[in-house]
């Protein structure tokens, strides 16, 4: 049986492209970079790709990862002007004998290998919209020591228009990452993660998505584990390797990513936007998504067809 879990309510265009040859006898790898692949070029999605809001200086700047196996990892990180840090994360695991390509050198070698560049500072008008609207507000965080830009852009604007919000005092928009875990007809894993970082972050803030074993983790041996939310939070924790770690010693799914957001609730002081998901699959298929807070949406897609549905709360309300 072939499925592909991923976050947040946009893996539905990842599903829509990459599940049908997944479900045909596709491999895990080929569905997991051609679902991030479209989302990354949906201008509707701005936190991925070249929809995605950019940094406090007004520039977008992309991190991607991908990994089938503790040798078989690759990922790029601050590249600017590709649509795709996926697949130039995928060239990097398959053509080079490195892990990460940070920068120039990672727009240098995507260069060479003939992926296709765009201009480096397009951004959408959605994103340039709320990117002058947050400078506007925000003159000096881009500056400011420990500036923690807002979080979960689903959950605010749940809240603001709970609240009546009439848009003018609407909470800043926040960052989803898409992360996906696949596993093939053949039973082999893999996981990608791509994302434009969160909104308005410091110029050169790297996150959680590039960094193999934080944002994502695959061990055919153990299992799979990717994350979205405050990079910050998963980083402290190695997040994606913990959860594969507790499949490891024998965890389902569900508690191992249970244990981990315990972990992130133990050793942080949570502010009210943090939050933290994360999806994970065993190597015998059984899956999991759980988060900080409610909010936040997986989208799986199995012999039974693709839905969109809630991920567990794991850690109190
Ligand atoms: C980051 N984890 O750069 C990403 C952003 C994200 O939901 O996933 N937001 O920290």
């Amino acid at each position: 049986m072939a499925t592909l879990l991923s976050t947040w309510s946009f893996g539905q265009v990842a599903a829509r492209a990459a599940y049908p040859a997944l479900a045909a006898g596709g491999s895990a790898l080929d569905a997991v970079v051609a679902g991030a692949s479209a989302v990354e070029l949906d201008p509707t999605v701005d936190s991925v790709g070249v929809g995605g809001l950019p940094d406090a200086s007004g520039r977008l700047s992309l991190d991607a990862s991908v990994m089938t196996d503790p040798d078989r990892a690759g990922s790029v990180c601050f590249v600017r002007g590709f649509a795709h840090p996926t697949k130039i994360a995928r060239d990097v695991m398959e053509r080079t004998i490195h892990v990460m390509l940070a920068g120039d050198g990672a727009e240098a070698f995507a260069r060479r290998l003939g992926h296709a560049e765009r201009e480096q500072d397009a951004l959408t008008d959605h994103a340039r919209r709320l990117y002058l609207q947050w400078r506007d507000t925000h003159s000096d965080a881009g500056a400011r020591e420990g500036y923690t830009p807002p979080m979960n852009v689903e959950e605010r604007y749940r809240r603001d228009s709970a609240s009546g919000g009439t848009g003018a005092g609407r909470p800043l928009p926040g960052h989803d990452t898409i992360s996906l875990l696949a596993r093939d007809r053949a039973g082999r894993l893999a996981g990608a993660c791509t994302t434009s970082g969160l909104a308005f972050k410091l110029p050169g803030r790297v996150g959680d998505s590039p960094i193999i074993g934080h944002g994502l983790y695959v061990d055919q041996r153990a299992g799979a584990a990717a994350g979205t939310g405050t990079g910050e939070l998963i980083m402290g924790v190695c997040g994606s390797f913990l959860i594969v770690e507790f499949m490891r010693q024998g965890l389902d799914p569900r508690s191992a990513i249970r244990r981990t957001l315990e972990r992130i609730a133990e050793r942080f002081a949570l502010h009210p936007d943090h939050q933290a998901g994360f999806i994970a699959m065993a190597p015998d298929g059984r899956w999991a998504s759980g988060a900080l807070r409610p909010g936040f949406t997986h989208c799986i897609s199995d012999e039974k067809g693709t839905r969109l549905e809630a991920g567990e709360a794991l850690i109190g309300e």
